[in-house]
């Protein structure tokens, strides 16, 4: 193990591993750093810990996995002395969580915060990754492990004339830590996706106006969200541990799964009857508690796409507002499905209006609001719920480069090439928590970082124990995955529609989609089995 240099601050600059992140991911790592006895440092550029509830403070943020599967596993202590008040936690509760999990097992003390990580170069020579800070420091490392989340690269489109606007505007993944006002403002928020979704009830509620830019209308099932009785809570705390067994071996790391059964067998009535059973549960289960066959044949998912057509008819009163509202031309499920919580009630409300954005385009931002091809309207404030340059994004702009001084960027320039979604070719000794071409954001993400961490520490401990200095993925390891990717996502419905998975949100992203959809349970099953058979796939040095 390498020696340990003293930098400026008395930390060592001299690691074996350095972290980047401090939300879900980074905490359990540096947790099991700590606990193998790697030397390590652990970088964050927000002041705390929190990660996505660090930074998405947004009104309405929450959590649209139940609060008993949303949470860290790996300490039964912990799970039965934290108690979750609802069924889907808002992002201060999830952050009370996070930073009780750091203080209870003292993480803080690992992470440098308020540090932001500009380059991480592989010096071949030394074998060793050359961390540079924006405050200056440099630290060397055998390994770089990324926890740095798959929706942290805010995206704010490139609208002309943003510079002109006298409001306040705001962007949903970077919100300000002290509570916004809305009161007695006229508000527009741009974008109807999760975090759209979310928040637009709740705005709707304080502003004196709410104006709703929406460029593609979206599907959205209801959250259902209430307090946990106590009585839950009892039962809950008692079968915690078989219901995260179940989540572990599953699709989507949920304590349910697809029926074993197809929408299209049935008969029309029994598929519809079933589908309201299922929307009056709530929650993901609707879609994902399903029929096998609603994410791949497009004749099921219509008549699953056309309910939801028709609840947003009976929700929204003015028929023309509806008509605005209602998600066509694109299968139910494949756009990141939203959770809501009163979402197409809102537009009943006096003060909330409907921007359609295809028939009248925004042209661009003036300095009293929001010019389109039909009108300026007037905000005091703008909220750009417009999303993320999701799963590459995070990871491209650390500015890592591998041998050769190749960049992610130049190396993913045609999409990301990764093996099991944990490393990438040329990038010796690199890991990347919940990277593209892992299940990551298809699935409960404290269960994906779970196992990535786990398995990535199991790793070390192998090289560790085998005297391996370094380790890459075959190319024909990557290319296979790659191409593994590739085949079970064109088997599903996925491909035809422009979604951040696919990485159409971004000008210029190729089109790919990026996480592994084989399921949760599969790919847990394979990555084990990879690591039994000696890594298979990797190459070690
Ligand atoms: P999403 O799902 O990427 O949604 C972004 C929304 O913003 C979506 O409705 C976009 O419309 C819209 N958008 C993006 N750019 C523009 C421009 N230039 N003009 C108008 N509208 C635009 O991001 P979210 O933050 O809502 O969700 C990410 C979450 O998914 C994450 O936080 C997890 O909770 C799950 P489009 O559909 O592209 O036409």
């Amino acid at each position: 193990m390498p020696s340990t240099i003293p930098s400026s601050d008395d930390q060592p600059a001299d690691v074996d591993a350095v972290v980047i992140g401090a939300g879900f991911s980074g905490l359990y790592a540096v947790y099991r750093l700590r606990e193998m006895g790697l030397p390590h440092r652990a970088f964050e550029q927000g002041s705390g810990v929190g990660g996505t509830w660090y930074w998405n403070r947004y009104p309405g943020a929450s959590s649209d996995s139940e609060s008993w599967v949303y949470s860290f596993t790996f300490s039964p202590e912990l799970e039965q002395e934290w108690t979750w008040s609802c069924r889907f936690p808002e992002q201060p509760e999830i952050l009370r969580y996070l930073e009780h999990v750091a203080d209870r097992f003292d993480l803080k003390s690992c992470f440098d915060f308020n540090t932001k990580v500009v380059e991480a170069r592989w010096d071949e020579a030394a074998r060793r990754w050359r961390v540079q800070t924006a405050q200056g420091e440099e630290v060397q490392a055998r390994f770089l492990i990324t926890a740095a989340g798959c929706l942290s690269a805010a995206q704010v489109p490139a609208i002309p004339g943003l510079e002109d606007f006298k409001g306040d505007w705001y962007h949903t993944g970077e919100w300000p830590h002290e509570p916004v006002d809305f009161s007695g403002k006229r508000v527009g928020v741009i974008g109807t996706g999760s975090s759209g979704i979310q928040s637009i009830p709740v705005i709707a509620r304080q502003a004196q106006h709410l104006t709703v830019f929406q460029r593609t209308p979206n599907f959205s099932v209801p959250a259902r969200n209430a307090p946990l009785s106590a009585e839950r809570i009892v039962e809950l705390k008692r079968n915690i541990r078989k219901i995260r067994e179940t989540c572990r071996w599953s699709t989507i790391g949920q304590p349910y799964d697809w029926r074993d059964q197809e929408a299209l067998k049935l008969r029309r009535e029994e598929f519809l009857a079933q589908l309201e059973a299922d929307w009056q549960k709530g929650g993901f289960e609707w879609m994902f508690g399903s029929f096998k066959d609603l994410l791949t044949d497009r004749e099921a998912n219509e008549i699953a796409a056309e309910f939801v057509r028709e609840k947003i008819r009976a929700t929204v009163k003015d028929p023309v507002v509806a008509r605005k509202l209602i998600p066509q031309g694109y299968p139910i499920g494949t756009k990141r499905l939203p959770l809501d919580s009163g979402y197409f009630e809102t537009f009943n409300r006096e003060n909330v209006s409907l921007v359609d954005l295809r028939e009248t385009p925004i042209e661009r931002i003036v300095a009293e609001g929001v010019k389109t091809s039909a009108d300026v309207h007037a905000l005091d404030t703008l909220v750009f719920a417009t999303g993320f340059d999701a799963l590459t994004g995070p990871l491209t702009r650390l500015g890592i480069r591998g041998r050769d001084g190749q960049t992610l960027q130049q190396k993913w320039a045609e999409g990301p090439q990764t093996y099991l979604g944990l490393a990438t070719r040329g990038f010796p000794n690199l890991f990347m928590i919940t990277g593209p071409g892992s299940p990551s954001v298809l699935g409960n993400m404290p269960t994906s970082i779970e196992q990535h961490v786990d398995w990535i520490c199991d790793c070390l401990l192998h090289m560790k124990q085998s005297g391996k200095e370094l380790i890459e993925p075959a190319s024909e390891a990557e290319a296979q995955w790659g191409a593994h990717v590739k085949e079970l996502a064109d088997a599903t419905l996925f491909p035809q529609t422009d979604s951040w998975y696919m990485g159409a949100n971004i000008p210029g992203k190729p089109r790919v989609f990026m996480p592994y959809i084989g399921g949760f349970g599969t790919y847990r099953k394979l990555c084990a089995e990879i690591a039994a058979k000696g890594y298979e796939g990797f190459l070690f040095a």
